[in-house]
């Protein structure tokens, strides 16, 4: 994990609370910020080097697409051997692939990782084996996420796949409400008050669009997806793996 500061963006009362944005103030608490939001961040982070084992291509591209401060990759990046396969890691904040630049300056790892400040709609994917999206779809207009699964699955090698993560809704209201009573409670046992929670809660509101696991589902087999599965279910928070066949 990168070092990180603790994330008190939402300590304090706010008299109005802004749309929530991947700035400087975030990239700077976001190592923090997300172990302490997000169940199963570290547990998954260790699994991807397992699953992209399964996958990689020598001579082919990694795509980390959202990649934030870059754990996806540098986790790959530590357990990869082979320099014929390339990570290339994308974000459109410019604070943070500042920060994943900095963080690399200091790791001198032997695999190299390319970073791009770049808008994950506008990128070419190619010649991929693994490619990894966690937590980002969230954050994409919903009428641009077909046509961004479907880039990523047109770049994908055949026996290459895609890994998708997600905070998911339920169609079940009684199961929703208590997915986001039980998240709220895991912010709370990792030493957010109800004030960070409720303003954070509202700085989100409109920015992450959640959808549900039948929405997701549906759209990667219509994409042509052959072969999903889930990996993971904490809460609610779900990592699915989709294979181009
Ligand atoms: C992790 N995957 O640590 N183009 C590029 N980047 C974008 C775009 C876009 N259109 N929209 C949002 N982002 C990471 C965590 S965080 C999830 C991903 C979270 C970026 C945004 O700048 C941010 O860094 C990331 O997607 C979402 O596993 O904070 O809940």
């Amino acid at each position: 994990m990168g070092k990180s500061q603790k994330d008190q963006i939402y300590a304090h009362k706010q008299d109005k609370v802004e749309s929530f944005v991947f700035d400087e103030k975030v990239a700077s608490v976001f190592s923090d910020m997300i172990q302490r939001s997000v169940p199963g961040y570290i547990l998954l982070n260790q699994l991807l080097p397992v699953v992209a084992k399964q996958f990689i291509q020598s001579n082919s591209n990694i795509y980390d697409l959202g990649c934030s401060l870059g754990e996806a990759s540098i986790s790959l990046a530590r357990s990869i051997v082979s320099s014929d396969v390339k990570i290339i890691a994308i974000d459109n904040s410019r604070a943070m692939i500042n920060h994943l630049d900095e963080l690399l300056a200091e790791l001198k790892l032997n695999h190299l990782i390319e970073t791009k400040c770049k808008d994950i709609l506008n990128v070419e994917i190619t010649d991929s084996s693994f490619v990894v999206l966690n937590y980002t779809l969230q954050f994409i207009d919903k009428t641009k996420r077909e046509g961004l699964l479907n880039t990523i699955y047109k770049g994908l090698q055949h026996g290459g796949a895609l890994l998708l993560s997600e905070k998911i809704t339920h169609d079940d209201a009684n199961e929703d409400k208590l997915m986001e009573q039980l998240h709220e409670n895991y912010k709370r046992k990792n030493d957010y008050s109800d004030l960070e929670i409720s303003q954070k809660r509202e700085a989100l509101d409109n920015v992450l669009i959640r959808e549900t696991h039948d929405q997701h589902l549906h759209r990667l087999q219509n994409i042509g997806f052959t072969k999903i599965s889930i990996l993971c279910k904490y809460l609610n928070f779900v990592t699915y793996l989709a294979i181009k066949e």
